[in-house]
């Protein structure tokens, strides 16, 4: 071949592959081009259908409520009166009771912005207040009826001061419950839109401390408000909890808890001047207790009343406070304890828990809970068990002889952080709680005639027959245990009580010895005891017996003498307490 005729080859086949590159690349970029507006296509139908497909919810959410709404009746329940419904209403409202501790076909029937009667002492109307903070009331809720929810909202809206509310946040902690979905926004969405009222959704249920936190993390006002998601408050709530806090950014208030009555929604104030306070009980349970003689006078001038502790569904706290005390232990689970850790936190680290009652919301106690917790864990064992290792020092040890298996459990978690903090604000220690704050709290081992097990000389102890906390039932003699246990401990107090923790025994019929809710000075709570063991009682003039007593039957009193069935063994003796 030529040269030429080679060159002319080589330019062709150089040509061919510019060409066929140049054919690729346009066939890539018209490719690109195709795909980029069929995506287009398919996004602009998907976000059709998405619009068209909300247009769709919406009306069938309108539809529903519509419905609903429809079905209200109005006045029911007005003033907070009981309200009845009758035929197969009345019966489902009878099941549902039972199935979830309320009646909610009740409740769909109430007005959602039903109006109360003020509850509040006549006192009250003389305090006047002007509060600048503004509020941010926290609602949690997991799986809580749709109108009970809507209640508690509509009732914050209409009885708190406009200028005051500063949002109201409510917390779904990954209710299931299909109505607390689409159909509570499209109610927020179209008929609640003029109010300052917020939904944070928590994917996946994490407890009700964690929920709190998520929506104090949330919450931008002044001072944080925590509610049940089944309460109603009533006028003039508000303004006493930000004027206090407003004077002392350091106490945390507990409105007047009123019940709701879960069967009929009455709204019953129960004798508006006998109201109680927080206690505890050393199995880790909140208890109600008297208002503390120092502060009888403070209850009558219905002036705020120093709690020791709190229930802790319903308070108010500065926002900032909450975070600067330690907010929650975010290591606690599902329910419970939380309120008794933050009580005793508030006091021991420089803060003041008091109840205000001229602030009055009602709350549904239910007779048990409509939920299940995941894995059946005994959060609140667990979550006191956290506390007691945190707050209580060696007083610990009472609450763990009432779950002892909770004592050195891993399940409890990990407690640097906590400890960590109580170091860092510098925190008293309990027994200055003890002393200071709730100086009535019996200790059963200290400052006690005697303690411990009581035996007879068969080796028979007193025994308390596993009565119940705080139930009223017969003092025992059973097998005495290897190590001294709850059931068994018993004490012979200063003032010559022969006591648990709250009961007492006392002598009915001059014979029968039952274990009583502890009076004070009643007679027939009064016990001596003496050098040799007897257990006298004055009052009826006889001596502490078990002649003839079974295991698991009642003491009696008997006629006192020299016998060994009225002698008695504590662990523990204070001799120099100790009458002859
Ligand atoms: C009391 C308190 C409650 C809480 C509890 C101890 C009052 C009036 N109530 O029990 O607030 O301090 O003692 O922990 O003082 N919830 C969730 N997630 C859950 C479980 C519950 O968000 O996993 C919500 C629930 O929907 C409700 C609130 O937490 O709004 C409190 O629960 P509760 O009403 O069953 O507790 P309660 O009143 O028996
Ligand atoms: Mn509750």
């Amino acid at each position: 071949m030529s040269s030429f005729s080679r060159k002319m080859l080589l330019k062709y086949v150089r040509l061919r592959r510019v060409y066929i590159k140049l054919f690729f690349a346009v066939s890539i970029l018209l490719f690109i081009i195709l795909v980029f507006f069929l995506n287009f296509d398919i996004d602009e139908q998907l976000k059709h259908n998405k619009q068209e497909l909300s247009t769709n919810l919406s009306a069938m959410y309108e539809i529903q409520l519509k419905d609903y709404e429809n079905r209200i009746i109005p006045h029911l329940g007005e003033n907070g009166d009981p309200a009845y419904l009758e035929g197969s209403d009345a019966k489902e409202g009878e099941k549902a009771l039972k199935k979830i501790a309320l009646n909610s076909v009740l409740s769909d029937r109430i007005p959602l912005n039903r109006r109360l009667r003020d509850p509040r002492n006549k006192k009250c109307r003389l305090f006047s207040y002007d509060p600048k903070l503004q509020a941010s009331i926290i609602v949690i809720f997991y799986n809580e009826q749709f109108s009970v929810i809507l209640r508690t909202v509509w009732s914050s809206i209409l009885q708190t001061p406009k200028h005051l509310l500063k949002e109201i946040i409510l917390v779904d902690d990954g209710s299931t419950e299909s109505s607390l979905h689409g159909l509570l926004d499209h109610y927020l969405a179209t008929r609640l839109s003029d109010h300052p009222v917020k939904l944070v959704r928590i994917p996946k249920r994490v407890g009700l401390i964690r929920a709190r936190l998520e929506g104090a993390r949330k919450a931008v006002g002044d001072v944080l408000i925590f509610l049940d998601a089944h309460c109603e408050t009533t006028v003039g709530w508000a303004e006493p909890l930000l004027q206090r806090i407003e004077e002392d950014r350091t106490v945390v208030l507990v409105p007047l808890i009123d019940v709701i009555e879960a069967d009929t929604f009455a709204y019953s104030t129960d004798g508006e001047s006998s109201f109680q306070v927080g206690g505890f009980s050393w199995s880790g349970h909140f208890t109600w207790i008297d208002v503390q003689p120092s502060e009888v006078e403070a209850k009558k001038a219905v002036k705020p009343v120093r709690s020791p502790t709190m229930a802790g569904g319903l308070f108010a706290i500065n926002r900032k406070f909450f975070w600067e005390i330690g907010s929650y232990d975010e290591q606690m689970d599902g329910w419970g304890g939380e309120n008794l850790e933050m009580s005793f936190r508030i006091w021991q680290c420089g803060g003041r828990l008091e109840t205000i009652p001229c602030s009055r919301v009602g709350h549904i106690f239910r007779a048990f809970h409509p939920y299940t917790f995941p894995d059946n864990k005994d959060t609140h064992g667990i979550n006191t068990a956290r506390l007691a290792h945190v707050w209580m020092d060696s007083y610990k040890r009472f609450f763990f002889m009432h779950q002892p298996s909770l004592e050195n459990n891993p399940i409890v978690g990990d407690l640097t952080h906590r400890k960590q903090l109580r170091q860092k604000l510098r925190c008293k220690d309990f027994k200055w709680y003890l002393d200071n704050i709730y100086p009535e709290k019996f200790v059963p081992d200290e400052n006690v005639q005697a303690y411990g097990q009581a035996r007879t000389p068969f080796d028979m102890c007193l025994d308390d027959l596993q009565l119940p906390e705080d139930r009223a039932g017969p003092l025992g003699l059973y097998q005495c245990h290897p190590r001294l246990e709850i059931s068994q401990f018993f004490s012979m107090s200063a003032r010559g009580e022969l006591r648990k923790e709250n009961v007492c025994a006392e002598v009915f019929n001059d014979r029968d010895v039952q274990l009583t809710e502890c009076h004070g000075h009643r007679r027939e709570q009064y016990w001596i005891l003496y050098r040799n063991g007897t257990i006298h009682h004055p009052s009826s003039g006889k001596c502490l017996s078990n002649e003839n007593v079974s295991m698991s039957h009642g003491l009696k009193v008997d006629t006192c003498r020299e016998t060994v069935y009225q002698r008695w063994k504590f662990d523990h003796v204070n001799m120099t307490a100790v009458l002859v």
